[in-house]
């Protein structure tokens, strides 16, 4: 039976802070216009804040490339500003968990300044570097961003490791000097109040010493060597070595960001006995829809497969250990626009997802105009687009002359901007996100889609999670309750059973826009049943089981029956 904690009774809210609210009118989001929006936030119900990073940045990867850990971008705001944000958290009950992003700096961290300076830097070994290998690169490995992952650095005639950007350089955890540097910077913040950290690819700290070749699977000339950089043989010392130096001195919540990890691997680092970290976000589900050479490659998901990838994760982490339920985040497309139907049925397939999320064990974390139902963009050309990740690979595609067509289709479809237009607060020009030209355009749909809009609409997506969330707050069974998936073959229904002392909860899922017959599997008997939260609003609040027998669904409809 799960152990009781405030983080597994939390909603998290996840915030990308360009995008959000901009106070001042220079078109990025920052923190006063944070602030202005907290009670939003307590109106809708979420009790945590995961804040992506706000320290200060040349804004390379926005945010994710720090230049100093312990101050706030000037686009941002100030320190003043931070702490307001916080107390404004805290007064209101509500938490707030920070980006912590320590695999990497900026290049214009001072740090990375010293260690290319010279070889005989101090800080030379803070970063990872290596002199070439016959005139090439130390070795094969590709850049998560495109090209190669060493750059060149004529000063000292040698080649710094970057997973990421150039503008990324890796630190050496392998430097003990390094990791105390990071526990100082972690208690910093904690001692200034943050509640959490969300740990960008936290697993990817530990090289392998050797830094071999990756093997070769295509005729490009850098490969991806994720299998000598991710989950590497030190990540558990240091993990633990975090966890003693600075963790276990806070309550606090932490959640790492690690692809590549299976529910067998994730029930070791979120075990609660081997206090590593409290939970995990896995990529199993949001990788559904990549080809055999990533995420540029388009493939067809299947509930199958959702079906599959969730009961096991459920599975194995019920006994000892947590799971974050989520569909989206700033570096993925629209989950509506993905996994749902963002035309016809945007409204009933966002609910449906909603419903999934809400209804699973473990800690729903929501990504900002989610809640509103915001939707994938389409824009007319590059020229709108910002991302590094998407200008990369759109100029290496266009370099190895890859069709144009296909090449913004994909774009389209799969790129990180589709999560990053400015939240959509009302119908006025910018959407309301701000008085001068924003960063990155405005989804041309905000006339329809937008806070103020649904706030008036009884009916609206908003309403239906503020309703999920008060349905966890009131029911320790959404929160605790055990999982038991049925109708396992069918191929449109994704159902469940989660239950808590005296208590069942029967999910009803319909993933599709076809209509699907529902029918209770023999084994599940109860008396009565009643409605908790459904997204069609013409249904009878009671059930019997014979009312199961035959139950049909409309496209993407969602029921919660509680069961006695
Ligand atoms: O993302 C880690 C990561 O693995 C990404 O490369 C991800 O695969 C990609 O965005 C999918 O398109 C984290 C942050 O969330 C991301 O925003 C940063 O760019 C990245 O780390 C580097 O810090
Ligand atoms: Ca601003």
């Amino acid at each position: 039976m799960p152990k009781k904690k405030w983080w597994k009774e939390s909603v998290v809210y996840q915030i990308y802070p360009r995008s959000f609210k901009d106070s001042n009118g220079d078109g990025t989001g920052d923190l006063k216009g944070i602030i202005s929006k907290l009670d939003y936030l307590h109106y809708l119900g979420v009790n945590v804040l995961w804040l992506c990073p706000v320290y200060h940045s040349p804004n390379v990867d926005n945010g994710y490339d720090i230049s100093d850990y312990r101050g706030i971008m000037d686009e941002m705001g100030t320190m003043a500003d931070w702490e307001e944000l916080r107390d404004g958290l805290h007064s209101r009950d509500m938490k707030l968990v920070m980006d912590l992003v320590v695999n990497h700096t900026s290049d214009q961290h001072r740090w990375f300044q010293e260690s290319r300076s010279s070889k005989d830097s101090p800080y030379r070994s803070y970063y990872i570097w290596r002199p070439g290998k016959d005139g090439k690169e130390p070795n094969n490995w590709s850049s998560e961003f495109g090209g190669s992952a060493w750059e060149f650095d004529a000063l000292t005639g040698e080649y710094y490791l970057h997973v990421f950007s150039k503008n990324q350089p890796d630190l050496n955890w392998e430097n003990k000097t390094v990791r105390y540097e990071i526990y100082d910077m972690m208690r910093w913040w904690l001692d200034k109040g943050v509640d959490g950290f969300r740990m960008d690819v936290i697993n990817m700290i530990a090289k392998h010493p050797d830094l071999p070749d990756a093997p070769s699977v295509d005729s490009s000339p850098y490969q991806w060597g994720g299998q000598f950089f991710i989950n590497g043989p030190r990540l558990r010392y240091y993990l633990r070595e975090m966890y003693v130096k600075v963790l276990s001195k806070y309550d606090i919540m932490t959640v790492g960001e690690t692809r590549w990890v299976d529910a067998d691997m994730a029930r070791i680092f979120v075990d609660e006995y081997r206090h590593e970290l409290n939970m995990l976000f896995h990529f199993e589900l949001l990788e559904l829809d990549y080809g055999p050479s990533g995420k540029w490659e388009k493939k067809a998901w299947e509930l199958s497969d959702f079906k599959r990838i969730l009961s096991d994760w459920q599975k194995k982490l019920a006994d000892s250990g947590w799971n974050s339920l989520f569909l989206s985040n700033h570096d993925h497309p629209r989950m509506v626009s993905r996994f749902g139907n963002d035309s016809t049925y945007r409204v009933e397939s966002a609910k449906m997802l909603a419903t999934l999320l809400h209804t699973l064990q473990g800690t729903p974390y929501i990504y900002q105009g989610e809640e509103i139902g915001m939707t994938n963009v389409r824009f007319p050309c590059i020229e709108h687009y910002r991302d590094i990740e998407t200008l990369n690979m759109y100029e290496e595609g266009l370099k190895n002359s890859k069709d144009l067509k296909e090449l913004t289709e994909v774009i389209c479809e799969k790129g990180r901007d589709n999560a990053r237009t400015p939240m959509q607060w009302n119908d006025s020009s910018q959407a309301g996100f701000t008085e001068g030209t924003p960063w990155i355009s405005v989804n041309p749909n905000y006339q329809e889609i937008n806070v103020e809009q649904a706030q008036q609409d009884q009916n609206s997506i908003l309403h239906y999670y503020r309703k999920l969330i008060d349905l966890r707050r009131r029911y320790p069974l959404f929160v605790y309750g055990d999982y038991r998936l049925i109708l396992h073959k069918h191929t449109r229904i994704y159902s469940y059973l989660r239950h808590w002392e005296e208590e069942t909860l029967l999910v009803i899922l319909n993933f599709f826009e076809e209509s699907a017959v529902f029918t209770l599997p023999e084994r599940v008997t109860f008396k009565n049943g009643r409605l908790l939260i459904a997204n069609y609003s013409d249904i009878n609040e009671k059930i019997v089981a014979e009312d199961l027998n035959e139950l049909s669904l409309r496209p993407y409809e969602a029921r919660v029956y509680l069961l006695d």
